[in-house]
């Protein structure tokens, strides 16, 4: 996060006029479904709020879409993906043009989005500019450079044959996304797809569908052709269902709850075995050893902790400490924690926002009583802040224990549970003793020692002296439970790729 000279949970490292300034009062243009380049009412006629969780305010009423709509967008991505079709007969390299062009525009309407963006989730806004922009605009930009460069390949067979791959296009790609990113998981979606070739029907969370929207009106001014991204706002048993049921969708990728990321294959398996791609949660660990810089580790596992209120599928939300350094390592966790200042997320100086909705906050603060009782010591927080907004205090658990609730489940709020640890071996065992397996970080000082951990953990990513260091490049994804495929980097794009094997026998003799 330090790179950009700018951010480090959600502080300025020091005072820079060049800072950018939210926008406050903020009107939303764009509430409609939108398919085929245009602006549609709901089918039902319904529409939904959207709050402000930082206030509880409503802000605006959005169409909400259901099976109906989704029939309509899927018709148009269909014909915006046919053989023949603009999209389809296009230039590869305009392909990627096009991607630059949607980041150049929503790098010019960054503050913008990043204030909605802050609106509409309660991530301070200079996350959202700084973490969350970046990334969006990162990720266009990458996959805009691999639009002209999906090679096949030849396979040597015998001198009678001929025989070669090419990577087509799936067709119809569903999408279904959370709230905790709304924008960063919505490019995370669409610029590999879109780079394949494919078409895009997206819903986004009902908590967050206004920058997605906001997004649409600049896919339709970068030029991309009508139907090749749709998008509708709406709820996951209506809209969302009718996604993953869908017998003319190819695909769909989710981001979402275990449970939920259950139903959607089993759905998706009933109809017409549409390709699945799923990215659920975590409970990551993070091993701190006693040879590790403990202040790097400190700061790195606690903001892993409460990044984004801990609503991060990444969140370090079990980190095991070597007993020579643990005491230490609790008490600098406490002062670090105490110095982060929850308030308006638009303040500048705001670095720990509101939960998402009432849902989540009552889930965490059923979690966190459940630590109290099951007798981990509550080293700070562990209460709502204030009488308004959904604000909970980063909380820090020492002295956890394998077999409590905190240790097992996933909070999605800024809880900290630290447990001790003795041996290797151990803390290996006890780290990979999951369902989950997306995400896990080690602080040594040892090359050796990171390399082995590395090895034996059983996760997706393996951070070495950092947390939620992500890149464009990086593929990310989960073991076990945490999903199944790929975002993000080269292998992403066999995700949104049909691979077709052309074997060509060749019938004149030159021998
Ligand atoms: P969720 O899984 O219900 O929501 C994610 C998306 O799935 C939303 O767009 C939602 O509308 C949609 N959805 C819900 N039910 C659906 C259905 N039956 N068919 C198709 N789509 C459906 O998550 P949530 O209820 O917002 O949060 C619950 C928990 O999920 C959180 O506490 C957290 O543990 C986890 N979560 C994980 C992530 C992540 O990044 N992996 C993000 C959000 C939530
Ligand atoms: C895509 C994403 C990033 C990026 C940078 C810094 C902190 C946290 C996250 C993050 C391209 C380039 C950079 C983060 C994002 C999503 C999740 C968890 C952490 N992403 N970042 Cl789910």
């Amino acid at each position: 996060m330090a790179e950009n000279g700018t951010i480090e949970n959600g502080q300025p490292e020091k005072a820079s006029p060049a800072l950018p300034h939210p926008i406050t009062h903020l009107e939303v243009k764009y509430t409609k479904i939108f398919i085929n380049n245009e602006w549609h009412p709901s089918e039902s006629g319904r529409k939904f709020a959207t709050y402000n969780p930082a206030t509880g305010a409503k802000i605006c009423d959005v169409e909400e879409a259901d099976k109906a709509d989704v029939d309509k967008a899927v018709e148009a991505a269909r014909a915006a993906g046919q053989r023949g079709s603009t999209w389809r007969k296009m230039d590869v390299s305009s392909r990627g043009q096009l991607l630059n062009k949607l980041a150049d525009l929503i790098d010019r309407d960054r503050v913008l989005l990043a204030s909605m963006e802050t609106m509409d989730t309660g991530k301070p806004f200079l996350q959202s500019f700084f973490v969350d922009l970046d990334g969006c605009i990162k990720t266009l930009r990458y996959y805009a450079g691999w639009a002209d460069k999906i090679h096949g390949k030849t396979m040597p067979v015998d001198d009678n044959f001929v025989c070669f791959t090419k990577h087509e296009p799936i067709g119809v790609c569903g999408a279904i996304i959370p709230w905790n990113f709304p924008l960063l998981m919505f490019m995370w979606k669409i610029a590999p797809a879109l780079c394949c070739g494919n078409t895009v029907v997206i819903k986004p969370a009902e908590q967050t569908p206004l920058t997605a929207l906001h997004t649409a009106a600049l896919i339709k001014e970068a030029g991309f052709p009508p139907g090749v991204v749709n998008i509708l706002p709406g709820f996951g048993p209506t809209a969302g269902a009718a996604i993953s049921n869908h017998m003319d969708i190819d695909k769909v990728a989710f981001t979402g709850s275990t449970d939920v990321g259950k139903l959607i294959k089993e759905a998706a398996a009933r109809s017409n075995l549409k390709r699945v791609t799923l990215e659920l949660g975590g409970k990551n660990p993070c091993i701190v050893y006693g040879d590790a810089d403990l202040q790097l580790a400190v700061q790195e596992a606690q903001h892993g902790a409460f990044f984004n209120q801990g609503q991060c599928c990444t969140a370090a939300s079990r980190v095991f400490v070597e007993e020579q350094v643990y005491e230490e390592f609790i008490k600098r966790s406490v002062e670090n924690a105490k110095k982060l200042v929850a308030g308006d997320p638009l303040d500048a100086r705001t670095s720990h926002g509101p939960q998402i909705d009432q849902k989540q906050f009552d889930k965490i603060m059923e979690l966190i009583e459940s630590g109290k009782r099951e007798g981990a010591k509550l080293e700070c927080g562990g209460c709502a802040i204030g009488d308004r907004g959904l604000f909970i205090q980063p909380t820090i658990f020492s002295g956890v224990k394998d077999h409590m609730r905190i240790a097992k489940e996933e909070i999605f709020g800024p809880v900290q549970c630290i447990f001790k640890f003795k041996s290797q071996e151990e803390v290996v065992k006890r780290a990979n003793s999951t369902e989950y397996g997306l995400a896990a970080a080690v602080f040594t000082r040892s090359m050796d020692r990171a390399l082995s951990v590395s090895s034996a953990l059983q996760s997706g990513t393996v951070w070495v002296n950092c947390y939620n260091a992500l890149h464009a490049q990086a593929p990310f994804g989960g073991y076990k439970m945490s999903g199944n495929g790929r975002e993000l980097g080269e292998y992403a794009l066999a995700e949104y790729s049909e691979v077709k094997a052309v074997t060509i026998k060749l019938t004149e003799k030159l021998y």
